[in-house]
């Protein structure tokens, strides 16, 4: 018999109780569907479900209504490329060798996709994914050659490449939703990873919700006006300050010409060109309709510029405003994207037989501490958003506050298909706990980071979290300890390290740490060799 036809048979015995199936029925089901959908950048803040008021996201919302959402999702190196790697793989960065946006992927080693496919799925993978070379264990790949563009982008198709008329985020659902209608074989389980660009730097959005979200007020963190006291040299020296490292023409969509006109010098060499590229790409409709809204923004910024330029609270507002725009006008369309392929499945009769996930590559900042960006292991970038639906199995409107990590997303996969998940993966899988069918799981989250020195400016660390507390050690060019306890200092104000009334916790954190860098493989010599491969690597 074909191996791919063969459909291997689940047994559902109790646990169906709780959905009014009578847990004597024995029945036989089909291995699930998965549809992994991960957008770039989108900050759990900025997802309804997670009740943070900021915007609305009904689509996305929906599979927590109907399924699980994790409020401690987090991921273990906060970064596009490592955090794909590890998706992959189902291992930490300095296992996989993938530990920052610039050193190259392998490809050859084993990844989910791989043995899905080895084991009758059919896999597809639509989207950014960030990894150099040719993408193994897919059926078929369309991707955005790197950061892709947000206007009628490059993509390479099973490695060739083709320009696409069209918004970035429209493109990548509607191929999604071919393949899922036209092109996959119904008589295979299939495995879909869905990725949007959106909502990364320099946050375009497409004509529909430009026009809307412009003209948007958004509430403001409480943090934006922080001034990093009570935290190390780390949090004080990076550069990702909405008012200091944004681009004003890149990012904030200052056209070059009034910036000259008012005397604005950018924020960094690239920033102009980011515009110019950006804009550069549209035709002369998407030109004309996009300078119908950005121009006379730009307009209004002439009136109010000379007096708040040397009120530096005011430009940070502006500047907060502006980012928020474009930054949540982006993902409503990614949201729209979720509905689209939500409703298809719903219709198709694949809703009960599919598990549909939702989460980003990380999480993001949005103004809290004044940042934009991610990587720290602070709690909006080590946070990541997790939505999870399968009717088969998840009870609707069930919450998870487990430490769940991207790592643990090969083994859940597998899991889900019924195959043995290979013992070099380091993760867990999540299928019992979500189900209800267990409440216990790892009960810490091992870190790490090293893109530094680089864009952003955040020093190499790593550290490991608990429920309730986080140490982290930032290494390299500096030697500092930080200690967080989330209960009473949820935003990460104070660190405690040195806190006498901490010692004992102090101890046990470390201890803690020690236990996950030595279960994980990880070590001072890793971090060296990983130091050395980046330097040589900058100074080729
Ligand atoms: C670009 C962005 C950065 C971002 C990195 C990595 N700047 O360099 O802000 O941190 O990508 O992002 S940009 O103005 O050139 O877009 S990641 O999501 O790919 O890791
Ligand atoms: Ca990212």
């Amino acid at each position: 018999m074909n191996q791919n036809l063969i459909k291997s048979l689940a047994i559902l015995t109790a646990g169906m109780g709780m959905f009014g199936c009578s847990s004597s029925i024995q029945k036989e089901v089909q291995r699930p569907n998965i549809i992994y959908i991960m957008s770039d950048d989108h900050a759990y803040q900025a997802i309804s479900a997670y009740g943070y008021g900021l915007n609305q996201t009904p689509n996305i919302d929906r599979l927590a209504k109907e399924g699980a959402i994790f409020t401690r999702a987090c991921v273990t190196n906060s970064l596009c490329a490592p955090s794909r790697a590890v998706l992959l793989t189902g291992k930490h960065s300095f296992v996989n060798g993938k530990v920052d946006n610039v050193q190259p992927f392998n490809w050859d080693q084993d990844n989910f996709p791989k043995l899905l496919q080895a084991n009758g799925y059919q896999t597809a993978m639509i989207g950014k994914i960030h990894l150099d070379g040719i993408p193994q264990g897919f059926d078929f790949s369309m991707v955005l050659p790197g950061q892709g563009n947000y206007y009628n982008p490059d993509f390479l198709i099973d490695g060739k490449k083709v320009r696409l008329k069209g918004y970035v985020t429209d493109i990548i659902t509607n191929t999604a939703l071919d393949w899922l209608k036209n092109k996959r074989d119904p008589n295979k389980p299939f495995c879909l990873l869905y990725h949007q660009k959106a909502p990364h730097r320099e946050w375009m959005p497409a004509e529909k919700y430009y026009k809307q979200y412009t003209k948007m007020k958004f509430k403001e963190p409480a943090t934006l006006f922080d001034d990093y006291e009570g935290r190390g040299t780390a949090a004080k020296t990076q550069e990702m300050n909405i008012l200091l490292n944004q681009n004003w023409a890149g990012d904030s969509k200052i056209y070059p010409e009034v910036m000259k006109e008012l005397g604005i010098k950018e924020t960094s060499n690239w920033g102009i060109n980011a515009f110019n590229n950006n804009t550069g790409r549209m035709d002369e409709a998407q030109k004309a309709a996009w300078d119908s809204i950005y121009r006379p923004l730009n307009e209004e910024f002439k009136k109010i510029y000379p007096s708040i330029k040397s009120d530096k609270k005011a430009l940070m507002r502006w500047r907060y405003q502006r980012y928020m725009q474009d930054y949540l006008a982006c993902i409503a369309s990614v949201d729209d994207g979720v509905g689209k392929v939500l409703d298809y499945i719903d219709k198709a009769g694949l809703a009960d037989n599919t598990v549909v996930i939702y989460t980003s590559d990380q999480g993001f900042y949005l103004g809290e501490h004044g940042w934009f960006d991610k990587r720290f292991m602070y709690k909006e970038s080590f946070r990541t958003p997790l939505l999870v639906r399968y009717p088969r199995e998840i009870k609707p409107g069930t919450k998870i506050d487990k430490l769940v990590q991207n790592l643990d997303f090969a083994p859940t996969f597998l899991d889900y298909a019924g195959v043995q998940a290979p013992k070099e993966m380091q993760g867990e899988s999540f299928r019992k706990l979500v189900s209800g069918e267990t409440n216990q799981f790892r009960d810490f989250a091992y870190y790490t980071y090293y893109e530094y020195p680089s864009i952003h400016m955040v020093k190499r660390h790593y550290g490991v979290a608990t429920q309730r507390y986080k140490l982290i050690h930032f290494y390299y060019d500096i030697d500092e300890w930080e200690l967080y306890d989330l209960e009473k200092d949820p935003m990460e104000m104070k660190n405690v390290y040195d806190d006498p009334a901490y010692a004992d916790v102090r101890e046990m954190m470390h201890k803690k740490l020690d236990y996950a860098r030595d279960y994980y493989g990880d070590s001072d010599a890793n971090d060296q060799k990983y130091l050395k491969a980046y330097l040589d690597y900058q100074n080729r």
